[in-house]
């Protein structure tokens, strides 16, 4: 059996970073991905319209080596340049000799006596089943990694061609003429619907709740400007980590809404409207997401923007009700470009299954509780994930005497600084669960975690450790510090995937989330290295 010192999961922006710092300390690590590529969701988001909402250039790499080739042609690049980035940076960083690609791991046990991680490992290929051993496992799985469809009776009837957004043909699909239905109105349900209803014979949308969505604006990448700081981004980037929010070139106004006058109040909204990309939402006032005054004068405004935008009453009623469906940016916002105008076509509809839920999926389309009956050549599922915690469970997970992740979070989820769990030894994770996750750059999460991370494995191996694993006491009070600054805010009192409160079944309600901010979360674990690991047991 092929043994390495770590095996990192995942080749997105977590592995490809945490991988590539760790040869750089000159260990023997080796990757798994599943996808063909490197890209992690940009390699199996490719559904029309996929485009990221965080802007460039802080949406790359923060590796030295790759900052400086590449220049990206899209403020927002779609999934196409995505992946061409991906494929330059693997390359770049000789990162392809270091991973195995189209390969799942379908299991991951710790060894009690000889202090290892079996890895058993599957070809999407081939079927062939391997294993392997490492001393350190790292799972960098972003919190994409399981889909979730509806619970509907009769979904596997239908006769037509169906998929998950997450999940979009290789070779594409021609929707031209086609009779569609989309279900979901997430992120990747606003993309899909702004980018096909133009093509599309007919399109019925299913929203469950209205996508309080925020203007992306200028779509142009300043080239010239890139091309300007190219030589100083990492220094750029390195120097505002300690004190970014959310590891974007903009900051919260640091000035409470509240405090503000109405005539303050619509100067900050107006800049952010206009300025577009996540300005609207993590570039408000700071007390946006906290009080509620401020949160329902952001309501206010989006209503008045957005309503003017769709002609139809009945439709615009479902799209931008009189009454907030929950408070502002407590779910997930995406950017678009001409999502309200799409429905100002004739051949887009829109049904409000919150009133009218479907009730069955049959051979030929879908019926509501009202018993209207919807015919459909594809049906399009933009459900979205059991997000941040939902690819935890979808592995066969065991640590110290065989206890499975199931076990271990039973209770809620229990992690110390959103990268270790006590009774899992030498095993970490990025983007994942009580880290700032969705509220951070993605890469900047991969930057701050894995450096932090491959420095924990350094330190174990360095002193000779076999092991290490977080105190039950730090990952106690970890969790009770995430729940205690998430109850300040008002996420939650919305049923979210930030609380683990998106999807049926018996998951926790709790937040998922480091709310305070990329700046705090970097301080918070260099104190915890600072100091030695003190809650860190190492054997
Ligand atoms: O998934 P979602 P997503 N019956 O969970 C509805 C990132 N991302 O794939 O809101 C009927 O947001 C659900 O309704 P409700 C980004 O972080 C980024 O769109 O739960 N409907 C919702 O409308 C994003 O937030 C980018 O009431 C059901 C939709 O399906 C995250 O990924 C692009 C249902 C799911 O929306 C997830 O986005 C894409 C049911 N049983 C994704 N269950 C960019 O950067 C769920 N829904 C651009």
């Amino acid at each position: 059996m092929i043994h390495y010192d770590q095996i990192v999961v995942g080749g997105g922006f977590g592995g490809m970073t945490t991988l590539h710092k760790l040869r750089e300390k000159g260990f023997n690590v080796h990757g798994f991905e599943r996808g063909s590529d490197f890209g992690g969701v940009w390699h199996h988001n490719r559904y029309p319209g996929a485009r990221v909402d965080s802007e460039t250039p802080v949406y790359q790499l923060w590796l030295k080596e790759v900052l400086s080739d590449f220049i990206f042609t899209q403020r927002f690049p779609d999934w196409k340049e995505l992946q061409k980035y991906f494929k330059y940076a693997g390359e770049k960083l000789k990162l392809y000799d270091y991973f195995t690609m189209n390969t799942e791991v379908t299991a991951s046990h710790w060894n009690d006596k000889e202090s290892l991680w079996y890895v058993s490992t599957q070809s999407n290929l081939n079927g062939v089943e391997s294993k392997f051993t490492c001393n350190h496992l790292i799972l960098c799985i972003g919190f994409a990694a399981k889909k979730t469809y509806p619970d509907l009776e009769g979904r596997g009837t239908f006769q037509g061609t169906s998929f998950h957004t997450a999940d979009w043909p290789w070779d594409g699909i021609d929707v031209k003429g086609k009779k569609v239905a989309v279900i979901g109105t997430g992120a990747s349900g606003v993309q899909v619907i702004q980018s096909i209803s133009k093509e599309v014979g007919e399109l019925v949308v299913f929203q469950r709740t209205p996508n309080l969505v925020l203007p992306m604006q200028s779509q142009e990448a300043d080239i010239s400007r890139q091309k300007e700081r190219k030589e100083a981004y990492h220094q750029i980037f390195n120097d505002s980590i300690p004190s970014s929010f959310s590891g974007f070139e903009f900051e919260p106004d640091t000035r409470s809404g509240k405090d503000c006058t109405p005539e303050e109040i619509k100067e900050k909204f107006d800049d952010c409207w206009k300025n577009g990309g996540f300005r609207f939402w993590l570039g408000n006032f700071q007390d946006i997401m906290v009080d509620k005054s401020t949160n329902r004068a952001a309501w206010d405004y989006w209503k008045e923007k957005s309503s003017v935008r769709v002609k139809d009453p009945r439709k615009r009623k479902i799209l931008v009700p009189d009454e907030p469906p929950h408070y502002i940016f407590t779910k997930r916002p995406c950017l678009e470009t001409t999502y309200f105008e799409s429905y100002n076509r004739e051949n887009v509809d829109i049904v409000d299954i919150n009133t009218n839920p479907i009730t069955e999926v049959t051979e030929n389309g879908l019926i509501t509780k009202d018993g209207s009956c919807y015919e459909f050549d594809i049906i399009i599922y933009a459900t979205g994930f059991d997000a941040i915690t939902g690819g935890f469970y979808q592995m066969d997970l065991k640590g110290k005497n065989g206890i499975t992740i199931s076990e271990a979070w039973e209770n809620g989820t229990y992690t110390y600084l959103g990268m270790s769990i006590s009774q899992f030894p030498n095993l970490y994770f990025l983007y994942g669960p009580q880290g700032p996750t969705a509220f951070c750059n993605g890469p900047t999460c991969a930057l701050i975690q894995g450096v932090w991370i491959s420095e924990l494995i350094d330190f174990t191996t360095k002193h000779g450790f076999k092991y290490n694993t977080p105190t039950i006491e730090a990952q106690n009070s970890w969790r009770k510090y995430i729940q205690d600054n998430a109850n300040q805010t008002l996420l939650p009192y919305t049923r979210s995937w930030y609380m683990g409160a998106n999807r049926d079944g018996n998951k926790p309600r709790e937040c998922l989330l480091y709310v305070r901010g990329v700046g705090n979360y970097f301080k918070d674990i260099n104190k915890e290295s600072n100091m030695g690991y003190p809650n860190f047991v190492f054997v």
